[in-house]
């Protein structure tokens, strides 16, 4: 899919807009570390925007069947849903899952077309970083935060002493992924990747989550009932996947039971051991705000290009306050919203937030609702707001026009990723323009504009 510059995943805000300039992430995206074959990053699935009603089988078919016909195409699918579903118990028994838990999973299973349909949806809005920003770390977003920080602050304070993560930075992914627990999903887990495994668009993806789900319930970890999520299958308040959930999932509370939904103790500990274990460098921050002195080529600012604190002092880059760079050994600058907008410092901790969902704006969000929950500042240079993030169908003439121009920048597909942002960059450096790849609607029309 796309990278993770512009990739939000959906959230709670998201459901149906985007950030940057791509669509919601798609909603395979997953969880930490989804595996290769899901259709986004290795990221958490999109959590669930308010989830509509269940409707269980036999309602219409997403793309809605002519007027006459849906009672007789709803049957139909209903009718591949229980084969596809005999056949995956075959399989699952084959691969040792027991019939009690096989009987559990599936005898109540349902096809979910709310889950389809959102799988299908592809946003044509597009959300700007600044907008998804102020959502994420919103006052209240940050004043409920310190309430829980506050409320779980000895279980917080455990994991950080054991994982090395702060607790703000827990409870800031806890806030993101649920707004803490609010909102965490409704949807059936074994009911939403049944669902997807058989409709196909992700259908290996889907399956092997569904036996990583399984073996969740045979371990006794929660009941089917309460094992609850996302429409993607993304699970809990903060939204594992099953198979991040086998190899992370902690019991900290010691009733031998991994419960990522109802205790919190298990919460905070399984979400600080994934972090630990995607890498997050004890006593490191995960990035700071900069300022880039004047004339620096802002092509450098790419969110790739990597190196020292002290490499990027000695360019002249400052902390927004003027202070010293905190020590990242290995670190890139981050131009969000381009050259008019505030700039970011990030490293390695900043890429482990990534393994949570692969977005950049996701990752700032994280980190700068922890810096506020830990009562730092927000963001300080000004947002570039009177930008108009492109619609889909802007970007892809934008990157038609790169093409025409000679500047590859991939398939057109509408969505703004590195290939495009590279494109866009050495057209810009070509037209004397500061390359910072950032698409706006003035930068469209000059490149569409006869020549
Ligand atoms: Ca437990």
């Amino acid at each position: 899919m796309t990278d993770r510059f512009f990739f939000p995943r959906a959230w709670p805000a998201c459901g149906a807009l985007v950030l940057g300039l791509a669509g919601c992430a798609a909603p395979g995206a997953g969880s930490p570390t989804a595996p290769a074959a899901a259709p986004a990053a290795p990221t958490l699935p999109a959590p669930p925007a308010p989830s509509t009603a269940p409707a269980p089988v036999p309602a219409p078919a997403v793309p809605a069947a002519p007027a006459a016909a849906p009672d007789v195409a709803a049957q139909a699918q209903a009718q591949a849903f229980a084969q596809w579903v005999a056949q995956f118990r075959a399989e699952a028994r084959a691969a040792g899952i027991a019939e009690g838990t096989l009987h559990s999973a599936f005898d109540g299973v349902q096809l979910r077309p709310d889950v389809i349909a959102r799988d299908r949806s592809q946003a044509e809005f597009t959300r700007a970083v600044w907008d998804y920003l102020d959502t994420a770390a919103s006052d209240a977003r940050v004043a409920r935060g310190q309430q829980r920080l506050q409320e779980w602050r000895s279980e917080l304070d455990a994991a950080a002493a054991r994982h090395g993560v702060p607790a703000e930075i827990v409870a800031a992914i806890w806030g993101m992924e649920s707004n803490y627990g609010a909102n965490y999903g409704d949807v059936p887990t074994i009911d939403a990747l049944a669902t997807l495994g058989f409709d196909g668009r992700r259908g290996p993806w889907a399956r092997g989550q569904l036996m990583a789900a399984l073996r969740i319930l045979q371990n006794g970890d929660i009941p089917r009932e309460r094992m609850i999520g996302s429409w993607a299958g993304a699970m809990g308040q903060t939204q594992f996947l099953p198979s991040v959930f086998l190899a992370h999932a902690v019991d900290a509370d010691g009733d031998g039971r991994r419960d990522i939904w109802g205790s919190m103790p298990d919460v905070i500990a399984s979400t600080a051991n994934f972090l630990r274990h995607e890498g997050w460098q004890p006593g490191q921050p995960w990035g700071v705000e900069v300022q880039l002195p004047p004339g620096f080529d802002v092509a450098r600012a790419d969110g790739e290009l990597r190196q020292s604190a002290a490499q990027w002092a000695a360019e002249g880059v400052r902390r927004v306050d003027g202070a010293a760079l905190p020590d990242l050994p290995d670190a890139a600058l981050l131009l969000p919203a381009g050259a008019r907008g505030p700039a970011f410092l990030v490293g390695a901790n900043f890429r482990t937030l990534l393994r949570y969902n692969n977005a950049t704006s996701y990752a700032l969000g994280v980190g700068l609702l922890a810096q506020r929950l830990a009562g730092g500042p927000g963001v300080q240079a000004a947002w570039p707001r009177e930008l108009t993030p492109l619609r889909r169908e802007e970007v892809r003439a934008l990157q038609q026009a790169l093409h025409a121009r000679g500047f590859d920048s991939g398939t057109p597909d509408g969505v703004v990723g590195r290939a495009t942002r590279a494109a866009l960059r050495a057209w810009q450096r070509s037209a004397g323009l500061p390359p910072d790849g950032y698409p706006t609607v003035q930068l469209l029309e000059q490149l569409t504009a006869p020549r």
